[in-house]
Order: C-alpha cells, then structure tokens, then sequence
C-alpha cells in the first residue's frame, strides 16, 4: 500500500495490526502521556507556568483601570508613539494592555518588590512573552490575569507576543523595566 496507488485489498483496515504500526502507537501515546504528566509538573517545579488567578472583565472596565495608574504614575514617555513609561509604587497593581499590535504602557517595576501583574486583551487572542525569562502567559479578551510577580533582577525586558494575532504580529513587541531602588 502507498499513498499514492489505491490499497490493493479494498478492506486493507481488516488486516492484522503490523509489528512496526503497533511499535509506534505505542511509542506515540507514551510520548502523550509522558507530556501530560509533565504539564502539571513543569508548573509545580518550572519556572514558566506562573499560578494566575482570573477574572471576567470588559476591554471598557479593563482600559479604565490601565488608564488611571497611567494618569497617576507616569514618569516620561518614550518611542514616536508616545507610549508611556509607568512607575508604579511597590507592591501595587499594574496592568498591562494587549491589543493589536501593541502592549500599553510600557512598564518601570522595582527589583526585589512584589506586584500583582494584570493582563487583559483589547480584541483578540495574544501571548505575553518576557524575554529572557522566557515566561509565558495567555492574554484573552474579556479576561483579567493576574500574577504575583516580583522581578529578581534589573535590567530591560522585552516583552513579545506569542500567540500568533494576525499581519502584524511581527512587531507587536514591547518592554518592561526593572530597576534598583
Ligand atoms: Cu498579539
């Protein structure tokens, strides 16, 4: 039997299982099961999988919260956009907008100092992505994500879009700042 030429047998799916068929089904659902067992694991003892807690919200109530922490806490603005750079206080809630093919604002956390990171789409499906930390959340619209986060290291992050969102998804990159206190 090929691909290309009909079975020669019309009830070929009659015929006795082969050793080397049977091998890799076998092979191929271990291989299942030993991903899905990692699943949970990799999120107890990895450091990608960040516990979130999630809650149901609107891009209006969602956009409103983002834009009041921008109104109190912004310290200067930075690209041709004028995208702002938010210093929030230690310990706060920050929130982090995605929307096509963006992420708004940009921003300024504290090393060492706990915040409870909030993410929400403005339209459509998109992944936060930090780089190098290579820690990985989905943003869905109509849901509030949120994480306890607290930035081990100074420096600046990029934060790229994972979850493929449509011709501009290329460029919707962004940064996220850590500083020392
Ligand atoms: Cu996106």
């Amino acid at each position: 039997m090929s691909a290309i030429h009909p079975p020669a047998t019309r009830l070929w799916w009659k015929q006795p299982l082969d050793r080397v068929e049977g091998t890799w089904i076998a092979i191929a659902f271990l291989w299942c099961l030993i991903m899905f067992f990692m699943m949970p694991y990799w999120h107890v003892f990895g450091k990608q999988n960040l516990s979130n807690e999630a809650y149901r919200t609107t891009p209006e109530v969602y956009s409103k919260k983002a834009q009041d922490m921008v109104d109190k806490y912004t310290v200067r603005t930075e690209t041709a956009e004028k995208i702002p750079v938010v210093h929030p206080p230690a310990g706060s809630d920050v929130y982090l907008i995605a929307r096509l093919w963006a992420w708004w604002p940009i921003l300024e956390l504290e090393k060492g100092k706990s915040y409870r990171l909030h993410l929400s789409s403005m339209d459509y499906l998109h992944g936060f992505s930090l780089q190098p930390a290579n820690i990985n959340l989905e943003v869905i619209p109509g849901y509030e994500m949120v994480v306890n986060v607290t930035p081990n290291e100074a420096g600046s992050f990029s934060i790229i879009c994972n979850e493929f969102c449509g011709i501009g998804h290329s460029t919707m990159a962004s940064k996220l700042y850590v500083v020392n206190k």
